[in-house]
């Protein structure tokens, strides 16, 4: 009897503590089930509307990851991006897409400064904050965009220049006349504008230093390497290219070899990069690229930032300026690893 109780009553305790863990089990089971299950509509997520340029280079494919990255619906957003492949007329198209569509943000890289002022209008009578992305606008009501996030290109061009400076010095060649070819980038965009500018104004303290032409290689491998196969055709004097972006370098390269020259500081020509993507940098490391001015692409992270303080209600600045480095030799190896694009 004592023993069928004690057995009852053994039943009885284990009964109650498989309860009670099945309970606790149960409340904790619930409560993830109920995370998980939270629904993120559409409705609550923040829509971002992205007109990008195209994908001429290596950078800009860098430049569209760092957005795609960020504009997440784990973070929020609903991501609407648009590749306008080289065209004016298709990024207003697009804009006008979001604009219809009510979107929350736009955020774009234009083409060209010049052109902008009738869609961003629209875009500001529909009470929609626009934010450039890498290049800017040439407008006449700067309220017509909330902000922009880029480089500095007037800096860059001009790093060019002190580049070329200190390494004549250096070398002794400051007498001697140093014929120059630019490979130009897209039209009236404004890295081109930017580097160009920052370029010649080094350029304009050095009476030895002659820039016998500058052609347009459209940001892009093919043309990089035409034009600069077409010039070295007629010429064989050039002592420098610089050139505005890596993908045009990478054709400019192929072209010097082909016409039976080299590239280096030991070669025939010297070649200045912008960019500074891994595949020039490796470049750099042998020596065919002497000095790359890098230009950030990863600039989806400023962005994402500036829309978030937007969201809180407050203000942000007119500007953002990312961060950048130059590459030679010298300090080229201990970057190349940890490059992504
Ligand atoms: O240097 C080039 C790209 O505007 C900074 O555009 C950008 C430039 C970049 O296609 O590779």
């Amino acid at each position: 009897m004592v023993m069928h109780t004690r057995i009852v009553t053994t039943v009885y305790i284990g009964l109650c503590l498989l309860l009670i863990l099945l309970c606790g089990c149960g409340k904790n089971f619930s409560t993830v089930k109920e995370e998980k299950e939270i629904p993120v509509s559409n409705q609550s997520l923040i829509v971002v509307g992205v007109s990008q340029v195209g994908s001429e280079s290596v950078w800009r494919t860098a430049n569209s990851n760092s957005i795609q990255k960020v504009f997440t619906k784990e973070k929020g957003y609903f991501l609407d991006f648009q590749n306008a492949r080289q065209k004016q007329e298709n990024q207003i198209k697009a804009i006008r897409g979001f604009i219809s569509q009510q979107v929350d943000y736009i955020v774009f890289s234009p083409i060209m400064e010049d052109g902008w002022d009738t869609v961003l209008q629209e875009a500001k009578e529909a009470n929609i904050p626009v934010i450039l992305m890498d290049r800017q606008v040439n407008v006449k009501d700067e309220s017509l965009y909330t902000t922009w996030v880029g480089s500095n290109f007037f800096e860059e061009g001009q790093k060019a220049g002190r580049w070329l400076e200190e390494y004549l010095e250096k070398s002794g060649r400051t007498q001697e006349e140093i014929k120059i070819l630019v490979l130009v980038g897209t039209e009236g965009a404004t890295s081109v504008i930017g580097r160009t500018k920052g370029f010649h104004e080094i350029a304009s303290r050095h009476d030895n230093w002659q820039i016998v032409s500058e052609v347009n290689g459209e940001y892009t491998t093919s043309k990089g390497k035409e034009v600069t196969k077409q010039v070295l055709r007629t010429r064989k004097d050039i002592d420098v290219i610089v050139s505005q972006n890596d993908d045009m370098t990478f054709g400019a390269l192929e072209a010097i070899e082909e016409a039976g020259l080299q590239a280096g500081e030991n070669g025939d020509i010297l070649v200045i990069s912008f960019d500074a993507v891994k595949a020039a940098l490796k470049l750099v490391k042998d020596g065919k690229i002497s000095v790359d001015i890098e230009c950030n692409p990863e600039q989806g992270e400023y962005i994402e930032s500036v829309i978030s303080t937007l969201e809180r209600g407050e203000q942000v600045e007119k500007a953002y300026y990312v961060p950048e480095k130059i590459f030679t030799k010298e300090n080229v190896e201990e970057f190349i690893d940890e490059r992504t694009y």
